[in-house]
């Protein structure tokens, strides 16, 4: 199995990106699974096509998206990404899109396709925080999210592809008060449970993972 991880660069003011740090940590293979890596640019559609560039390159069998959500508990892989873009701040090329569709005719969201419940469950077992996510946000990493499967979608390909936010590492909140943070070594043995999550199950199984409001 080819599995392309891919980690965005440092915005908003961050000198580092947990994503890039973690996938830069990744071996290139696990058991059987062959890990591609990529660094995408924090780039409204430059993220999409810089990935679609590299899918094309090694046909992956499974893409995994990365980016840092800053504030969050737990590592989150998210079940779906919407049809918009509405950035509060700008990306790392001064674009601000405000309200505006990713794809004009496309569907208004793409639910994960991968076995998100499955990725919790190996995360769990080996006692690390994860959780489903219920949104992407708005920003580049949605962006990215509705692109890739929006991409696999119109050219009909056999790879299942969705996205994990993870939570700052600890050196980003030394100077902010009462912000979660996680271990470089705690979310690289997350993201490498969840690769082999990808390849265990390739439907996703039955884990609690509903949220109440
Ligand atoms: N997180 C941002 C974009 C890049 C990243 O790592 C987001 O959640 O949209």
């Amino acid at each position: 199995m080819k599995v392309l991880v891919t980690g965005f660069d440092p915005f908003g003011g961050e000198s580092i990106n947990p994503a890039f740090e973690v996938i830069k940590k990744l071996p290139n293979k696990i058991e059987n699974i062959q890990i591609f890596k990529l660094e995408v640019p924090t780039v409204f559609q430059k993220a999409i096509s810089v990935t679609t560039g590299k899918i094309k390159e090694i046909e992956p069998d499974v893409i995994i998206n990365i980016g840092q959500a800053g504030g969050r508990y737990s590592i989150t892989p998210e079940r779906i990404a919407i049809n918009i873009n509405d950035a509060s701040i700008s990306d790392n090329e001064s674009n601000q899109p405000k309200n505006i569709p990713i794809d004009n005719n496309g569907p208004a969201a793409y639910f994960s396709t991968l076995p998100i419940r499955g990725i919790v469950k190996e995360i769990n077992n080996i006692g690390v925080p994860a959780s489903i996510s219920n949104t992407a946000g708005t920003y580049v990493c949605n962006n990215l999210m509705y692109g890739v499967l929006n991409y696999i979608n119109k050219n009909n390909l056999n790879i299942r592809a969705g996205f994990i936010h993870i939570p700052y590492l600890h050196e980003q909140v030394v100077n902010k008060r009462n912000i979660a943070s996680f271990s470089i070594e705690t979310l690289l043995e997350g993201i490498k449970a969840a690769i082999i999550a990808c390849e265990k199950y390739k439907l996703d199984i039955d884990y609690i993972s509903g949220e109440i409001c």
